[in-house]
């Protein structure tokens, strides 16, 4: 290490400063991830001052202390009243350093994070280095120079590109995109930068400004590059707010002067910053965060979780095996013969194929992957693994006959999970000799894709064991919520409500062409009658055939989807659902035979038709989900209103931007939401009655956010 005298290092809060030889060594300490909270601007700026003074140092050295440089603003400051310095004055205020300030980046330099390593004339990246600048992501953008700075460092394209996707960088990536200046060997940030800080004194290396930096002298490229984005962002960003705010930004990078630019660039983030999106996503941002805190994580550590089992290979079986395949782990899939077996290798080898083809895997990488997949027809083969998900059949026989299986076969300590979605858990566990051990992972489908695992917990199931399924989640890389035993759990039993809300719609009124617009131009991807069409009307169907007996002969019960199912109009799977798929098209047509039979139930029904406007759809949908979120929070069934908000998020396509349905709630306000049931209800008494939860909160003039501790 190039030290030669050092001073005593100098604390100011979570900044300190200290001299090594000739380079003053600022160190930000903050930890978890060193955020940019008001101490943290406060720490700096006044270094920056103390490194001026300081007539012995010759250069700056900035150095984050833990596993990060920087991870960028203290996303908990947003909302609040802002305390000065802002980062742009600190940032601003290290760029006018009179002495070459070095930053050296390992880990997170992110956001404000690498608009202050921007602000230095040198940096330096360690290989662990990942920079970027997600602020787009929290519906946010660079708001410290970098939307000025970026770009005249490496060019508009770039500059954009990693600005609107949000994406972080490696270090060998920044330094060949021109972010940083040197490539580090080792994961030493601090002794790294100071051999730089000292070849660059040698050197007599001068300050050297972002801001004067040159890449945007091609003016022509630059604009070029802008439109392009300006064309891109139109299309794919979806009624998001910041994207286009980003490119304005960028825009004055090459027509204003670098301190108008800068200005024009605080008045956007200003804006961005006031924007509903921006609370939504920053929800989301802790929300998904807070989801992995559940008691039992907190309690008791995981079991092994080396080797899984999977009984059936139908298409949830073969889309958990590939999950735990891709995250490395042996798989041996039970079949009950030969036949379903081979196609149940067959499913799974499908999703290799498929990548194969798009040319993202090559068939040596499958053969790999395949060699750690295992298949059996009997339970034997399952002796020696540590987890078993069960995927079979929807029926109850079927499940229990399963478990007593695997009670027979599996070594003591295994978890036995169900990957049911509506039945019953503690009837299951309650069926072997190890209840204990019991536990449900709700996947969703495909699902090696789809991000959400509901972690089912029955009431007799040891936190170890729901602590191995929150740690499953973490090696599939999928996004666990914990939820309590009942019909449907936390999504499906919601999803179940509102989709009610929307048939109501259909036969009062509203085509399913018009509530499925409705809810896409609310932000979802999808409507439920598309939603429908692609997962299968059957399925649905026999939900409402086996629920028929229990239901409420006072509730109102729409026949239209019935019908349509008796018609075996599926959806694509039989090229025609709500929707027609011509020639197995994807995108579905609307059909008019489909308004046909709606009109012929209508009648049955005795329903005069009448109009529906878009809000009133929405203002509908989203109370029958807020009141059942409700209900599901009450019951415990969901720990938090945020464990609402994230299982929709992850499970349901709601809109990131609005921060999950229990979020979007207290942003209308729940006395609004209540008003509407209440209305609603004197049509529909049995359907619309308000959550106790929710008038509740509406007493004491709370909301949901109340209720997630820690926000
Ligand atoms: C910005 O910079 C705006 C500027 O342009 C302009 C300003 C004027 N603030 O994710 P982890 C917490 S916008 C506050 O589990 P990992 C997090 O909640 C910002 N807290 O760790 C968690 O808390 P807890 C742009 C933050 O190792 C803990 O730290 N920057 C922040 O898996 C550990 O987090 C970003 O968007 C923050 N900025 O991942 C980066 N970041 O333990 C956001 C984290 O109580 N951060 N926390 O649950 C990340 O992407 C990841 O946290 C990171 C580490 C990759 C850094």
């Amino acid at each position: 290490m190039a030290t030669t005298t050092s001073s005593p290092s100098t604390s100011s809060g979570p900044v300190t400063f200290e001299r090594r030889g000739d380079v003053f060594v600022v160190t930000i300490d903050n930890p978890p991830v060193n955020a940019l909270g008001v101490d943290v601007r406060r720490g700096l700026a006044a270094a920056i001052d103390a490194a001026e003074a300081d007539s012995g140092a010759t250069a700056v050295l900035i150095v984050g202390a833990g596993r990060n440089f920087i991870a960028g603003a203290d996303i908990r400051e947003f909302g609040k009243t802002p305390q000065p310095p802002s980062l742009p004055e600190v940032c601003l205020k290290i760029e006018n350093c009179s002495k070459p300030v070095v930053a050296a980046i390992h880990g997170a330099a992110l956001g404000g994070g690498l608009e202050v390593a921007l602000s230095a004339h040198y940096r330096l990246a360690a290989p662990s280095a990942k920079l970027g600048m997600p602020e787009v992501a929290l519906g946010l953008l660079p708001g410290s120079g970098g939307t000025q700075r970026a770009p005249r460092l490496v060019g508009v394209k770039p500059a954009l590109e990693l600005m609107l996707s949000g994406r972080h960088a490696g270090a060998k990536e920044a330094l060949s995109l021109g972010l940083v200046d040197r490539l580090g060997t080792e994961a030493d940030a601090l002794s790294e930068g100071l051999t730089y800080a000292n070849e660059l004194i040698a050197a007599k290396a001068p300050v050297r400004r972002t801001r004067e930096a040159t890449a945007l002298a091609d003016a022509e490229a630059s604009r070029a590059a802008l439109e392009a984005a300006r064309a891109d962002t139109a299309k794919k960003s979806r009624g998001l707010f910041s994207p286009m705010k980003i490119i304005e930004a960028v825009e004055a990078a090459l027509t204003l002067p670098f301190d108008e630019g800068m200005a024009l660039e605080r008045k956007l983030f200003l804006q961005c910053i006031d924007s509903p999106q921006r609370a939504g996503l920053i929800h989301a941002f802790f929300a998904e965060r807070e989801v992995l805190k559940a008691p039992e994580t907190k309690a008791a550590r995981p079991r092994a979780l080396d080797a899984a089992g999977i009984v059936g290979g139908g298409t949830m079986g073969a889309g958990i095996a590939v999950a735990m395949l891709d995250a490395g782990m042996p798989v041996t899939m039970i079949e009950r013969d030969e036949p379903s077996l081979a196609r149940g290798r067959q499913h799974v080898e499908k999703v290799y194929d498929g990548l194969i083809k798009k040319g993202r895997m090559t068939p040596e990488a499958k053969a790999a992957v395949m060699a750690r997949f295992s298949g059996f027809t009997s339970y034997d083969a399952l002796a020696q693994v540590d987890i078993v998900v069960e995927a079979v059949f929807e029926d109850m026989g079927v499940k229990k006959a399963v478990f007593a299986e695997l009670d027979r076969v599996c070594k003591p300590g295994a978890v036995l999970a169900t990957n049911t979605s509506y039945l019953d858990i503690d009837e299951i566990a309650a069926s072997v000799s190890r209840p204990q051990d019991v536990v449900g992972l709700h996947f969703f489908s495909p699902a090696n894709i789809m991000k959400l695992l509901e972690i089912v917990v029955p009431a007799k199931v040891s936190a170890d064991v729901v602590a191995t399924g929150f740690e499953l989640a973490k090696k599939l890389k999928k996004v666990p919520v914990r939820a309590g035993v009942c019909d449907g759990f936390i999504g499906n039993r919601i999803l179940a409500v509102y989709r009610q809300a929307a048939d109501h719609m259909m036969e009062d009124g509203a085509s399913p062409y018009q509530i499925d617009e409705a809810v896409r131009n609310f932000g979802y991807p999808m409507g439920p009658f598309q939603v429908s069409d692609l997962a299968g009307g059957d399925i649905g169907w026999a939900t409402r055939k086996r629920k028929a007996a229990k239901r409420d002969p006072k509730a109102r019960y729409v026949q239209i989807a019935d019908r349509i199912c008796e018609r075996g109009w599926f959806g694509q799977k039989t090229q025609r659902g709500y929707y027609l798929y011509p020639e197995g098209a994807r995108t579905g047509v609307p059909d008019p035979e489909v308004l046909a039979i709606i009109d012929v139930e209508r009648e049955r029904a005795g329903i005069t038709p009448r109009a529906f406007t878009e809000e009133e759809i929405m203002r509908r949908y989203m109370a029958a989900m807020i009141n059942e979120g409700a209900n599901v929070v009450h019951q415990r069934i969901a720990l938090r209103p945020l464990d609402v908000d994230v299982t929709f998020l992850y499970g349901y396509g709601f809109p990131r931007h609005r921060g999950g349905p229990m979020k979007y709630a207290d942003t209308v306000g729940l006395p609004k939401v209540l008003a509407d049931i209440r209305e609603f209800a004197k049509e529909d008494p049995v359907f619309w009655q308000p959550s106790p939860l929710l008038v509740d909160l509406v007493e004491r003039g709370a909301d949901f956010a109340s209720l997630n501790q820690s926000e």
